[in-house]
């Protein structure tokens, strides 16, 4: 049995493509089912519909074999754990700053709110910025315009959310995109089905350029 660790959403709706191409289609909606393992037209997958941020514990821990989750949450969670065999090029954004519209250029010491803590603080560092991290779970554009943060650190697609809210996109800390992540054990113990599955996502990845 392979067990793939995929999130509700914007990742699950790009993966399916991807997954049928292997004759992997799943035998629920996770929209409207309440199931957390999905079983698929191929008797030995199935799917486990977890929080994006969770994919790669449950992939590090052995409790799913694969996943697919996005550079941004792969990022913060660390990677040294896991293997990253392919970008699947899909649920592409980036990784910015963004500050208020009327906001000066940061200068000094900066306070910046952020769910990506580790991620902000190495890019900051690495620009000998000082910065003070606050961490928050969501809602990150509220953050400086009420005085929380000088500036943020999320997703941008469209800027839209970040227009409505009247802050700007400003310095691009790295392009995202999602990623097959493998089980280290796995890897070896359950080769030939893994390999498999990695070559069909390669070819449907191919047909797409
Ligand atoms: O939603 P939930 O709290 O359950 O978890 P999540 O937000 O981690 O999951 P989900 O499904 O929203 O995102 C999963 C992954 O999709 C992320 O880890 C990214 O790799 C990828 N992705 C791609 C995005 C976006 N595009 C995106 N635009 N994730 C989030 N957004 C959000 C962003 O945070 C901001 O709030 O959309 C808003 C910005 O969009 P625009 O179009 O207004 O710029
Ligand atoms: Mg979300």
């Amino acid at each position: 049995m392979l067990t793939i660790a995929v999130s509700k959403g914007r990742i699950y709706e790009e993966a399916l493509p991807f997954l049928a191409e292997a004759g992997i289609v799943p035998t629920d909606d996770p929209t409207t089912c309440r199931k957390l393992i999905l079983q698929t037209t191929r008797p030995d997958v199935q799917l486990v519909i977890i929080r994006a941020t969770d994919v790669p514990t449950f992939v590090e821990y052995g409790a799913a074999d694969l996943g697919i989750a996005g550079k941004d949450v792969l990022l913060e969670h660390g990677t040294e754990a896991l293997y990253e065999p392919l970008d699947l090029n899909i649920a592409r954004c980036r990784l910015m700053t963004a500050a208020h519209k009327d906001a000066p250029p940061i200068t000094g010491r900066v306070r910046v709110a952020t769910k990506y803590v580790k991620t902000a603080q190495s890019y900051f560092a690495s620009l000998g910025i000082q910065a003070e991290i606050i961490k928050l779970y969501g809602s990150m554009e509220l953050a400086p315009l009420v005085g929380l943060a000088d500036c943020i650190v999320d997703l941008v697609d469209t800027g839209n959310t970040l227009k409505a809210n009247d802050l700007e996109p400003r310095e691009l800390i790295m392009n995202i995109s999602s990623r097959l992540v493998v089980n280290k054990a796995a890897m070896k113990m359950k080769n030939a089905d893994i390999a498999q599955l990695l070559a069909q996502f390669e070819k449907t990845l191919a047909q797409r350029v």
